[in-house]
């Protein structure tokens, strides 16, 4: 095991080590989190294809914005990243109403402080996406906050630049995806400047726990949509009831073995490398 480093961060699912002054390693695990309860059963190999995910995609969108990505550790679960100024907003790109932006939408006609026509469906692809930024809260809940805001936290010019990025990453997400059969609903990227104050994306990009993917065959508005890689485990937690509070349930060989195969499958649609190349040989996702 190369230079574990220093542990300075923990996230639900991934841990962050320094690597001397400008290095950060960040090692993804097989944990997952469903209602945003952390399970404590973990998806054997669920580490492996998010930072495959990440790195597929920080090789392909080089074009719209330089990344922090510097290698892939040969364990296929980590990322030795240049270390950043994290701009302190999560950039989040919606094309779809789901989630907290649906409740949004239905009580005030509105996401975020976007006005959006009447008569929308759950589920329904947006007149054109949004950016709905959201302040990351030290404590768990990240906090949205209106456009306004956000560009005076990071100055008007900085915030337009990246706000200009995000969309484009999510325009070149959602097109790949759809060519592959996945609706990219929505995704959260974030954002750093190096030494020399150039915005880079750092963080995970486009990868199942930082977007909502939806089978495209299945995609229907007017409703929810399932998750392509965590409904197994939402249904089996509906059915077997429980209050949705930590620790979560136990979940059963058949259940981790039919989400595994469903992460395994949402990275060889994406990517269109066999999951098992990637396993021999992480480095594949680095070639164009
Ligand atoms: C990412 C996070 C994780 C806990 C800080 N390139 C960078 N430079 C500076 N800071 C970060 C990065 Cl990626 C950075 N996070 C999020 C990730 C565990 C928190 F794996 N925090």
């Amino acid at each position: 095991m190369p230079e574990p480093g220093v542990h300075i961060g923990s996230g639900k699912v991934r841990e962050l080590y320094a690597l001397g002054e400008d290095r950060l390693l960040l090692a993804a695990s097989d944990r997952i989190s469903v209602f945003d309860v952390v399970l404590p059963t973990p998806i054997p190999d669920k580490g492996r294809v998010l930072t495959g995910l990440s790195a597929f995609w920080f090789a392909r969108t080089q074009h719209i914005v330089p990344n922090h990505l510097l290698a892939i550790r040969p364990d296929g679960r980590s990322l030795e990243c240049g270390r950043l100024d994290m701009l302190p907003l999560e950039f989040v790109v919606r094309g779809y109403l789901a989630g907290s932006g649906w409740r949004d939408y239905r009580a005030t006609g509105a996401v975020c402080g976007h006005a959006l026509p009447p008569g929308l469906l759950e589920s329904e692809r947006l007149p054109h996406p949004l950016v709905t930024p959201a302040t990351k809260a030290a404590t768990g809940h990240d906090e949205n906050i209106s456009e306004a805001d956000a560009a005076e936290l990071v100055g008007r010019e900085q915030y337009t630049e990246a706000r200009e990025v995000a969309l484009a990453l999510y325009g070149f997400g959602a097109a790949h995806a759809s060519a592959r059969g996945i609706v990219l609903a929505d995704t959260k990227f974030e954002l750093g400047a190096d030494e020399a104050g150039r915005l880079m994306l750092a963080d995970e990009a486009l990868t199942p726990d930082s977007s909502r993917f939806w089978p495209a065959d299945s995609y229907a508005a007017g409703g929810p949509q399932p998750s392509y890689d965590k409904q197994f485990v939402r249904d089996w937690c509906e059915r077997t009831g429980g209050d949705k509070a930590p620790p979560g349930p136990e979940l059963p060989a058949d259940v981790v073995e039919g989400t595994r195969a469903r992460y395994a499958e949402a990275f060889e649609l994406l990517t269109g490398i066999p999951f098992a190349r990637y396993l021999d040989d992480p480095q594949v996702v680095r070639a164009a």
